[in-house]
């Protein structure tokens, strides 16, 4: 049995990294799609340019946990291009000729495959990562995210990226109710609204971590 390791200090209380290498780096669909003009995002009329911002501080982390080389996971929000995995009901909405599966300046709108739906190359995967692609807003649906993770012997999960209240809450809260621990990184997550992402960061740290802690990228670097 590995010890435990060092003490995040995290809100709403310290978090207590579990053995090495049972904490893993979850990245949260930081794609194209979401960050870039002509993508998903846009379509559905957000301005992008807030997410970029994160960019940077999702490098850092990246960086730290390639330097100690742990466990790191990208997921993709996408679809087959014949978008047999996308619900109709998900398809219809968004405006007529700006839905999923139709034609963009960066190819198919949020299609597995299309130089839109892949990662800022700031961010690309290196040999090694795990990538996930996944058709909802939740990593583990219908993914086998959950397999994944205990065949590593990954009990939690750093998490960063966009959109803080949609992918990555989501996700959260899936990996919450499946046992993970869960931290959220303050400043590697973004929203299209502030204001989202501000009561996304309350509310899962709320009575106690009732979905898990969250820290600045500086605390988790910190400690290691
Ligand atoms: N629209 C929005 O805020 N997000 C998504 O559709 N997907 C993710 O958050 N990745």
């Amino acid at each position: 049995m590995t010890a435990p390791g060092p003490e995040i200090a995290a809100r709403p209380s310290p978090f207590r990294l579990a053995a090495r290498g049972a904490a893993a780096l979850l990245v949260i669909d930081m794609q194209r799609d979401f960050l870039e003009p002509g993508g998903f995002g846009a379509a559905l009329g957000n301005d992008v340019r807030p997410l970029q911002r994160i960019v940077p501080e999702v490098r850092r982390l990246l960086g730290l946990f390639r330097a100690h080389d742990l466990p790191i996971i990208h997921t993709k929000e996408g679809h087959r291009p014949d978008l047999s995995d996308c619900p109709a009901s998900k398809r219809r909405r968004g405006a007529p000729g700006m839905r999923i599966g139709d034609p963009g300046p960066m190819g198919r709108i949020l299609v597995l495959g299309e130089p839109g739906n892949d990662f800022v190359s700031e961010l690309a995967p290196e040999p090694g990562e795990l990538v996930v692609p996944k058709p909802g807003k939740g990593a583990f649906y219908r993914t086998g995210l959950d397999a994944k993770l205990a065949a590593r012997g990954i009990s939690q999960l750093i998490i960063a990226g966009v959109t803080t209240e949609v992918c990555v809450q989501t996700t959260m809260r899936e990996a919450n109710d499946r046992g993970y621990e869960c931290l959220l990184v303050e400043d590697a997550t973004e929203s299209y609204f502030p204001e989202f992402k501000a009561a996304t960061l309350e509310m899962v740290r709320a009575q106690g971590g009732i979905v898990g802690w969250t820290a600045k990228v500086e605390e988790v670097i910190e400690v290691f």
